[in-house]
């Protein structure tokens, strides 16, 4: 093991005095035996807890088993609560030094109520510790690296504005301790076989360019599962691909060396904390116990190979160590032992006496349990236009000016606001702007307009053209307290963040027992009837995300609402999709006058565009105009007189405005952009049909796009989406019945 030490004096006597003083890297023989203490723990637990599933007393079981000397050099390095952690699955001995007890790690193992981790819900070993700043981790191999990212800009963020960092009532901040420190580290952590993931590769990009102080951890134990790492990494070697990275500092170590490993942290953070940029640590280490429990190793593991690894065990190299170094004898070493495994003991026994949580707390914390969106006292009247200069009233504005008064007038309220997604910027060139020799962009539909030159850069900036980055950085500020509002420019690209959107955004409060939450608000251009949009600018699939829990999601079809939607979004304190209609952007349909500063809408009411009492059209976004003026035709044509709901949000909806619409009129038809089949509509369909059949005097129909993606042709497009004609032929056929 490395240690540094003067020469050693002559003499028995002398070198006793000397030793005494000694340090090892700066770290004491009291800080070494603490280390072994954490270490022979660390191992312990894992063993016991292996014990524990073969008795089926715990579900399941994945070890720390041969990384335990790099997590208490980590630990030891970095500071618990004032640092920020995003640690693996095999950090146990990190988090037992940051200060975990193993008691609140098999609290866990056992699924107790009284596991705060996650009450109930994640595996063992998914950590989540709030008061030493562990974020939330979930199984995803990668997923926390961008979100480690987002953390490290949100603590820089704040330090430049601390004022952003106060309480505000009202709103989410309200319910959001926000902490920073001017010089802290984000610990982030994976495995070997994770550093294939695309999102590795865009953290280190952002934390490389942006200059971050995140500390990145590789722990190699040479396999991810049965895959080696020569087949996971073009040659080998990570350290070697990532070389050439600019503002990193780097270190390649063993990772069963606890003293080695410590001071390559201590180098590390401190290129970190003087803003020099992130930290790349290369971490040799073994993986004694298989991949799980799951996992039978020797398959494709021979027994050399393993029992080469096996010499390098850290917990029999570190105990060799003490006694070699006199830290300890082999007395002290089997006190301290006997003294864990009593400790152990009591951890054990008091785990197995938890009491189970109780099935009725499985809908807590899918979402905020302190503001809530829908709550009516959250309806605001417009303020009445203000009279222009020549006393007329103000021009009506389209859906896209009013979305940007808005976000305009709430980044000036809240200082915590940033924007950022591809093109968002008016120009990222600074000084061009500066100088007034450029417009600026702010976005491909310019929806951002202004808002750089307004508010500056750091406040709204362009990403790299990569979608998981965008959704995992934000999910990681908004962690902190942040409120990002982010854009992705067009719904057909958010699937490269759809690991972020589906197991990340909508899951960090109930995971982790409303120990974290990320209301963050994702903003996103969706739909057709472009004419040319063709299959990659026209999708919607809003569905998909309705069908995750955890996510609210809002598709408004009119400027006003566009306006009111989006202050709430931005006040809620659950994370939203927001959906965009790009025809609905600038169309003459639904123009208003700017509501004002205050205007809100609550989440889940619908609008009744039209009273009616013969047959109720349940829609929104872009279907809402041409169901207009199918109903107004019927009305001319027929004397028929259609009710027609826009329901504005679609997570939650208003199923109380459906059915006391339905019940009046007994017909129904729903009506949707998307692929008829799985679409929105089935659902609220399969709903009346369940819940109001007793009302029904015909069959709920569906109208909706036909099963196949929206074509460039606009013949096609148009055969392809649902039009005014479509609705009107299924309203005909429905009074007929
Ligand atoms: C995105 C994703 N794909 C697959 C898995 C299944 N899985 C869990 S761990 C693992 C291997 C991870 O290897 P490595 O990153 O080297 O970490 P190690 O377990 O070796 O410490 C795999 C494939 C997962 N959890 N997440
Ligand atoms: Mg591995």
């Amino acid at each position: 093991m490395a240690t540094k030490t003067d020469p050693k004096p002559a003499g028995v006597a002398a070198e006793k005095i000397r030793s005494e003083g000694k340090t090892y890297e700066g770290l004491s023989r009291e800080q070494l035996i603490e280390a072994y203490r954490i270490m022979y723990t660390s191992r312990r637990v894992d063993d016991r807890e292996i014990l524990l599933k073969r008795q089926q007393k715990i579900f399941f079981q994945i070890s720390g088993a041969g990384h335990e000397a790099v997590g208490v050099a980590a630990g030891f390095a970095l500071k618990p609560g004032y640092d920020w952690f995003y640690p693996y699955y095999r950090d146990r001995a990190l988090c037992l030094t940051l200060g975990a007890t193993q008691h609140e790690m098999l609290l866990m193992a056992v699924g107790a109520a009284a596991d705060r981790q996650s009450g109930g819900r994640q595996m063992p070993s998914h950590w989540s510790f709030p008061k030493f700043n562990v974020v939330t981790q979930s199984s995803p191999t990668g997923s926390q690296i961008l979100q480690a990212v987002g953390c490290a800009e949100g603590g820089r963020y704040l330090a430049a504005h601390p004022q952003a960092a106060k309480k505000s009532e009202g709103d989410y901040r309200q319910f959001k301790e926000v902490k920073f420190q001017r010089d802290e580290v984000t610990y982030v952590s994976l495995g070997d076989g994770a550093t294939s993931e695309g999102e590795f590769w865009e953290a280190m990009n952002t934390a490389s360019n942006r200059k971050l102080p995140v500390l990145f951890v590789i722990e190699d134990n040479g396999y991810a599962i049965s895959v080696p790492v020569e087949v996971q990494t073009a040659g080998g070697n990570i350290s070697r691909l990532v070389a050439g990275f600019p503002n990193f500092h780097f270190e390649e170590i063993d990772g069963t060396d606890p003293v080695a490993c410590y001071a390559a942290f201590v180098r590390t953070a401190a290129h970190c904390r003087a803003g020099e940029g992130p930290g790349f640590i290369h971490a040799h280490v073994i993986r004694p116990y298989s991949h799980s429990l799951s996992d039978d190793e020797r398959l494709y593991r021979p027994d050399a190979e393993r029992n080469r690894d096996a010499a390098r065990d850290p917990i029999t190299r570190m105990q060799m160590f003490l006694i070699r170094e006199s830290i300890l004898d082999e007395n002290g070493i089997n006190k301290l032992e006997k003294q864990v495994e009593d400790d152990l003991q009591v951890a054990v026994d008091q785990a197995l006496d938890a009491p189970p949580p109780t099935p009725d707390t499985i809908a807590l914390y899918v979402y905020s349990p302190n503001l809530d969106p829908t709550d009516s006292a959250l309806q605001r009247e417009p303020a009445s236009p203000v009279p222009a200069a020549d006393g007329k009233k103000l021009a009506p504005k389209t859906m896209a000016d009013l979305i940007n008064a808005t976000l305009r007038d709430e980044m000036r309220r809240d200082e915590r606001i940033v924007i950022f997604g591809e093109d968002v910027a008016d120009c990222s060139r600074q000084q061009y702007l500066q100088e007034k020799l450029i417009k600026g962009k702010g976005g491909v539909f310019k929806l951002t307009y202004g808002l750089q030159n307004d508010f500056g850069c750091d406040r709204v900036f362009n990403s790299p053209l990569a979608e998981a980055n965008i959704v995992g950085r934000a999910v990681g500020m908004a962690t902190r307290g942040m409120k990002p509002v982010v854009e992705i420019q067009f719904f057909d690209y958010i699937w490269p963040a759809m690991m972020q959107l589906r197991d990340e955004l909508p899951l960090i409060r109930w995971r982790s027992n409303n120990g974290f939450s990320s209301p963050c608000v994702i903003r996103v251009a969706i739909g057709g009837y472009l004419t040319g949009g063709a299959i990659y600018h026209s999708q919607c699939g809003e569905s998909i995300f309705t069908h995750t829990p955890g996510i609210r999601v809002v598709f408004p079809s009119n400027a006003l609402d566009a306006a009111g939607l989006l202050r709430t979004a931005i006040r809620c304190d659950d994370p939203v999709l927001f959906l965009e209609h790009k025809r609905l952007y600038r169309e003459t349909f639904g123009r208003a006058a700017y509501p004002g500063p205050d205007y809100m809408i609550p989440f889940g009411k619908a609008k009744v565009v039209q009273a009616g009492t013969d047959l109720s059209v349940i829609t929104y976004g872009a279907v809402v105009p041409r169901a207009l003026q199918a109903a107004q035709k019927l009305e001319r044509e027929q004397g028929v007189k259609v009710e027609l709901i826009d329901l504005r949000c679609l997570n939650p909806f208003d199923w109380e405005t459906i059915a006391a619409s339905v019940s009046k009129t007994n017909r129904a038809i729903v009506a949707y952009e998307d692929t008829l089949s799985w679409g929105y509509g089935a659902e609220i369909a399969a709903r009346i049909a369940d819940q109001l059949f007793d009302h029904l005097d015909a069959p709920v129909r569906r109208v909706a796009a036909k099963d196949t993606f929206v074509a460039y042709q606009p013949i096609l497009e148009d055969a392809i989406l649902p039009q005014a004609e479509d609705l009107l032929r299924a309203m005909k056929e429905l009074v007929e019945y």
